[in-house]
């Protein structure tokens, strides 16, 4: 990975950008620069993963050379409700991957963006509020297909937004996320965002499971509401709100 290319594409001038050939986590390894007072919008960069981390204790495979593993650390502020970081970066993921590689994409709430049915990327927020309080703005992004393909626990499901390498993609990738996210973040036009998340969730109109605590039930997708909370009709014919939790979309 070249940092001065991706330097280059930036629009923005970073604080600071540690890239690293392998850790656990880029999100576990901000933390501490979090703690230790690191400014907002310093970026860790890692060619790999070891420990790479999803939602509810999930990992996410993080293999060399065909992926972007980044954290960017973020100071909450009255402007922005950190609720809504992991929302505006789905808008901006799904952005930079429509500029960059001509395809559609698609949020599948709350957390994932899918290209061509598969998921290419997932985004994982960290909060701790109070004093020095920070957000950590996790990104996870197939950009090819890692050699050998993905595991198989996964290969139904996960995709990559190119077959092959492209010279530099990997670069393009993490400056356009960053661009698209600091000027949404620094903008906040809340009503712009959610238009186009609502334009962009595949999960609207479907049938999905809902994975509550453990326990799944099914119910219908109705749509996103004005918190980017999903709301969804169960089999009691009532409307539920959804602010957290996971869903899949019944086949
Ligand atoms: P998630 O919990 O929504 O998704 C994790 C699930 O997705 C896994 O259980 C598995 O089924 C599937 N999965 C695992 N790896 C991949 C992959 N490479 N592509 C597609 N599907 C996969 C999503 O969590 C949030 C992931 C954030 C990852 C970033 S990387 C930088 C930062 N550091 C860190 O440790 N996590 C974040």
């Amino acid at each position: 990975m070249d940092k001065e290319y991706i330097e280059r594409e930036l629009i923005y001038k970073l604080p600071r950008i540690d890239l690293y050939d392998c850790v656990s986590s880029t999100n576990t390894l901000m933390k501490e620069l979090a703690k230790a007072g690191s400014q907002e919008f310093s970026v860790i960069i890692s060619e790999q993963q070891s420990g790479g981390r999803g939602r509810m204790g999930r990992s996410f495979h993080s293999p060399k050379g065909s992926g972007v593993y980044m954290s960017i650390l973020l100071r909450p502020n009255e402007r922005l409700n950190p609720l809504y970081i992991t929302s505006y970066a789905a808008v901006c993921c799904a952005r930079a991957f429509e500029k960059l590689s001509n395809k559609l994409a698609y949020i599948k709430w709350v957390n994932d963006i899918y290209v061509d049915g598969r998921k290419v990327c997932g985004i994982l927020t960290e909060s701790s509020l109070g004093e020095n309080a920070y957000a950590i703005l996790g990104i996870g992004v197939n950009v090819n297909m890692p050699d050998g393909g993905f595991p198989d626990d996964i290969k139904d499901r996960a995709g990559a937004l190119f077959e092959k390498e492209k010279e530099y993609m990997r670069e393009k990738v993490i400056a356009e996320i960053i661009n698209e996210f600091i000027t949404a973040y620094n903008k906040c036009g809340k009503d712009e965002m959610l238009k186009e998340y609502r334009q962009k969730s595949i999960v609207t109109g479907k049938r999905i499971d809902v994975i509550e605590n453990g326990a799944v039930e099914q119910a219908t997708a109705i749509g996103i509401d004005d918190e980017f909370a999903l709301i969804v009709k169960k089999d009691d014919g009532k409307l539920y709100t959804l602010n957290s939790g996971d869903v899949s979309i019944v086949i």
